[in-house]
């Protein structure tokens, strides 16, 4: 698929500024005691970027545990969600949510989520509204990982997508683990992307460390989706580089040898490796985006420091919607 110089240098510039946010900023939640877990996906840069480059704001996307890369991918402010991991008010979701809570529905981030899998009946819902309402010309990914993989509520959606021929993405990022359980130990088939042939729907698997490849396989997914073909299957062979959260030593379940094999093919570098001999973009360039993207992050965390914590009197604002309650009491027949 072609793309111009400005989509290449674009595809770099939300990879690098992924990798910043997870280096720089989960260990500075580390340092202001935050509770929560953390989970990074520097590593797995290449999936969300090369399937959010084709999307816009009207799409939507439902995330994992393991969701700034999705974020920044989508478009949500990196310094908006520094502030969320940090607590502050400034946050997406006012800094009660942290990190597997950043949604923003202006840029259709359905949310990061805490409950494996559950991004997934989510985008099947957003899907179905865009048959619904936009004639299928929005289209729904769900991310998941290889353990989101055979949970029971991924294969009720793919089931219910395909019958629905509902434009979504169900988006595999098979990083090898799930926690400490190698993909092969819990996986019955050879891979995720082979079980899209129960549900009817084509089923890929790509090296998801390739951004092109990545974006060349998502490129064919939106299109069907758009068309009202259905579904696809994307399985994103991938890797994180760091522990499941910030306080696992991966060393303890995997080698230093396997970690290398994987860096060796880190998607920033393959992109540098592809795109400089063919002289079209210079070494300079790409150094110059992760510079910026390097101040980018000084800028979120400055930013997110100087803001307010969350009122306590704001406790229990933005937890539930704001049902009618009056119209609850009268009769569950009531239309709401
Ligand atoms: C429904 C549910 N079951 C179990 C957990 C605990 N848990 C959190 S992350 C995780 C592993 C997920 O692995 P995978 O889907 O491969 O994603 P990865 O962490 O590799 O990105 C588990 C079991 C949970 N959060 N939700
Ligand atoms: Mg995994």
């Amino acid at each position: 698929m072609e793309l111009t110089r400005e989509a290449m240098l674009e595809l770099y510039r939300t990879m690098a500024t992924i990798r910043h946010f997870e280096e720089r900023g989960i260990p500075e939640t580390g340092q202001r005691r935050m509770s929560a877990s953390v989970h990074s996906s520097a590593g797995q840069e290449a999936v969300p970027t090369g399937i959010c480059a084709h999307l816009t704001d009207d799409d939507y996307i439902g995330s994992t545990h393991r969701g700034h890369g999705h974020c920044i991918a989508k478009g949500v402010d990196p310094k908006a969600m520094m502030a969320e991991l940090f607590g502050r008010a400034t946050g997406p979701n006012k800094g009660k949510g942290g990190s597997m809570h950043i949604a923003d529905m202006s840029k259709g981030m359905l949310g990061t989520n805490g409950v494996v899998a559950a991004s997934v009946p989510l985008a099947v819902g957003a899907g179905l509204t865009s048959k619904l309402r936009h004639n299928n010309q929005r289209v729904a990914v769900a991310f998941f990982g290889d353990g989101g993989a055979n949970q029971g509520v991924l294969h009720e959606s793919m089931n219910l997508a395909s019958v629905w021929k509902l434009p979504v993405i169900f988006c595999c990022e098979n990083n090898q683990y799930a926690e400490s359980t190698p993909v092969e130990y819990a996986l019955s088939a050879s891979h995720v992307a082979d079980r899209a042939v129960a549900y009817n729907m084509p089923g890929i698997h790509v090296d998801g460390m390739d951004v092109f490849a990545v974006y060349d396989a998502a490129g064919q997914a939106v299109a069907r989706a758009k068309a009202g073909e259905g579904p696809t299957l994307l399985e994103c062979l991938t890797y994180r580089y760091y522990g499941h959260t910030v306080f696992d030593n991966p060393l303890s379940y995997r080698t230093r040898e396997e970690e290398e094999h994987w860096r060796n093919r880190d998607p920033l570098k393959l992109f540098r490796e592809t795109v400089v001999p063919q002289g079209e973009i210079s070494a300079e360039e790409l150094d110059q985006i992760d510079r910026e993207a390097e101040n980018l992050m000084e800028e979120a965390i400055r930013f997110a420091d100087s803001s307010p914590m969350p009122q306590p009197s704001e406790l229990y604002e933005d937890v539930y919607v704001d049902y009618p309650v009056e119209l609850l009491k009268r009769g569950s027949n009531m239309e709401i």
